[in-house]
């Protein structure tokens, strides 16, 4: 077989939410097509090039339908729409079709744990207590002119608030915006899976479902317990992590498989230090329920190598037989992994050994935008801020804005995102950190990810290989093995400023493939070999296996 041939055959064999790589869009953010100082969807369309030559295989949209902001997308006010913000549905159209010519599948997000206040459900469930409706929401009675119970809401203080005009409150996870949806209600649930069906029917390649973990409530809404860990006033047994939510991910995945190639991740919220074992209970078996799953291990750790061998091994420990791990190092909703992981001179290099990471684990990696540049927190004034969390809890806590400001496209003004003044301003860096500078030199953290998301492309060990880990994170060293049918690969990550060596006595001839401090094609006859501070490499094992 020739070299097409072989590369059409290696294509076919990736299943692309498996063995691609997957790129979140914030998308007020990326590119203002229309300079209003929010990012839209044309603006997405004018960078696809730009996402195709990194080498990704989908893109992760964080939520665009028409929503009243109150938090930013998360508060849907109708599932079959686009905010007029973004664009409209031709738009939309249009992006698809674009991103699919390019081979680049589209990932909506969906939130359906609550909608917006504004939503006509809930309108009219609020209208009054014998709405056809009133049962797609959480209504309760109060008890003495207090709630029925005790839960909180995720952004503070309890999470029922009172209706005036039909005397009940209603439960809200998150903002009094956000009215929680009833999943145990049959109707519900047809209305939720026909809103899914209508963007399959449209062509979208998958979704990310927020909050799916939250779904189902306890049937006779007991008290949570307290919790006595830090951040945290109770352990939220009975408002999150219901057994029945697995009915609901079963039947989405009946729904999902009866469509070609559809995929869903799941964000499974838990709190820091998170927790892998209930993570990948929303596998299922590997195969019934969700596709993918987001454990918040590795997201909430900083720079340590045991502490990160260790989130990553639990992991890949707690994943199913038949189930498919992801890693992910920043999101929309927690600090950036470049200011996670320590500033100052060393941060480039420490986000060189993360990405290695991140492009060489077993499981599919997502990149945050402008993780490929190096893009860091921003330090951003009260003034400055959007996020309800961040003005509410400003000065201890700023929000999740510092990790949402503009991608940094050029050294102009605003960064090259938008020609008027951004809805955030953008991090102060941009003159140095931006894309037209990693453009045109060959050694930048964006020219780093290229050559290893298409390292990552070509290496079925990398993609697909088993992973077997020799170097645990003890004195500062992660190393592992990835193994494929004929292919043999070596990582060894040293996360310290000083030299390291690695000791494994591993005969046979290996190879350079990839570094950030040797040359390509460079022989070493063992795996015991020095480290140079923060080195990242890959061998290639050469010759019998
Ligand atoms: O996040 C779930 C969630 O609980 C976080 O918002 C968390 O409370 C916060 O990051 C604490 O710092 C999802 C979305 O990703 C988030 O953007 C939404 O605000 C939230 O759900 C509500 O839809």
């Amino acid at each position: 077989m020739n070299d097409t041939g072989r590369f059409r055959m290696m294509k076919e064999n990736r299943i692309w939410w498996k063995h691609g790589v997957i790129y979140q869009i914030y998308p007020r953010s990326f590119y203002d097509s229309n300079d209003d100082g929010v990012g839209d969807i044309p603006g997405i369309i004018m960078k696809l090039d730009y996402l195709h030559d990194l080498g990704i295989d989908a893109v992760w949209l964080s939520p665009i339908n028409c929503s009243p902001m109150y938090d930013f997308g998360y508060d849907i006010s109708d599932y079959r729409s686009i905010d007029p913000i973004f664009g409209s549905m031709k738009d939309f159209d249009h992006l698809l079709k674009e991103a699919h010519q390019r081979g680049i599948k589209i990932i909506l997000d969906l939130v359906m744990n609550h909608t917006s206040h504004l939503h006509p459900w809930f309108l009219a469930s609020r209208s009054s207590r014998r709405s056809p409706k009133r049962d797609w929401y959480i209504w309760r009675d109060g008890k003495k002119g207090m709630p029925t119970n005790n839960w909180m809401s995720a952004f503070g203080g309890s999470a029922w608030e009172w209706d005036e005009m039909t005397g009940q409150y209603y439960l809200h996870s998150f903002l009094k915006e956000q009215p929680d949806v009833n999943w145990r209600s049959i109707k519900l649930r047809e209305a939720m899976f026909s809103e899914i069906r209508f963007w399959l029917g449209r062509g979208v390649d998958g979704f990310r479902l927020d909050v799916v973990n939250w779904f189902i409530k306890d049937k006779h809404f007991r008290n949570n317990p307290p919790s006595f860990r830090p951040h945290q006033l109770q352990k939220h047994r009975y408002d999150r992590n219901r057994s029945e939510t697995h009915d609901i991910l079963r039947e989405l995945r009946i729904l999902l498989d009866g469509y070609d190639d559809r995929m869903a991740v799941g964000e499974i919220f838990t709190m820091p230090p998170g927790d892998p074992e209930l993570s990948a209970l929303y596998l299922g078996s590997g195969m019934d329920e969700l596709h993918l799953a987001f454990d918040f291990s590795l997201i909430y750790r900083f720079w340590n190598s045991r502490q990160v061998f260790n989130a990553i091994n639990n992991w890949m420990h707690a994943i199913p037989m038949e189930g498919w791990p992801c890693h992910v190092l920043s999101n929309h909703d927690q600090p950036r992994s470049m200011s996670r992981f320590g500033g100052g001179i060393d941060a480039m290099k420490r986000a060189r050994v993360a990405a290695v990471l991140l492009m060489t684990l077993r499981g599919t990696p997502f990149i945050y935008y402008g993780e490929e540049i190096g893009m860091k927190n921003s330090r951003l004034t009260r003034q400055d801020l959007h996020d309800p969390l961040g003005k509410k809890y400003w000065p201890f806590f700023k929000g999740r804005d510092p990790a949402r400001t503009p991608m940094q496209w050029s050294g102009d003004k605003n960064a090259g995102f938008s020609k008027n003044r951004s809805w955030l301003p953008v991090c102060e860096d941009y003159r140095e950190v931006n894309v037209e500078n990693n453009l045109h030199d060959p050694y930048s953290m964006l020219n780093f990810y290229r050559s290893l998301i298409h390292l990552r492309k070509e290496k079925s060990a990398m993609h697909s290989g088993t992973w077997e880990p020799l170097v645990k994170g003890r004195d500062s060293i992660i190393g592992y093995i990835r193994e494929s049918s004929g292919q043999k690969i070596f990582v060894a990550l040293n996360f310290s400023p000083k030299p390291k060596k690695v000791h494994i006595h591993e005969r046979g001839q290996w190879k350079v493939i990839f570094s950030t401090h040797r040359f390509l094609r460079e022989h070493l006859t063992d795996l015991s070999f020095p480290l140079s501070p923060y080195e990242a490499t890959i061998l290639e094992k050469i010759g019998n296996l």
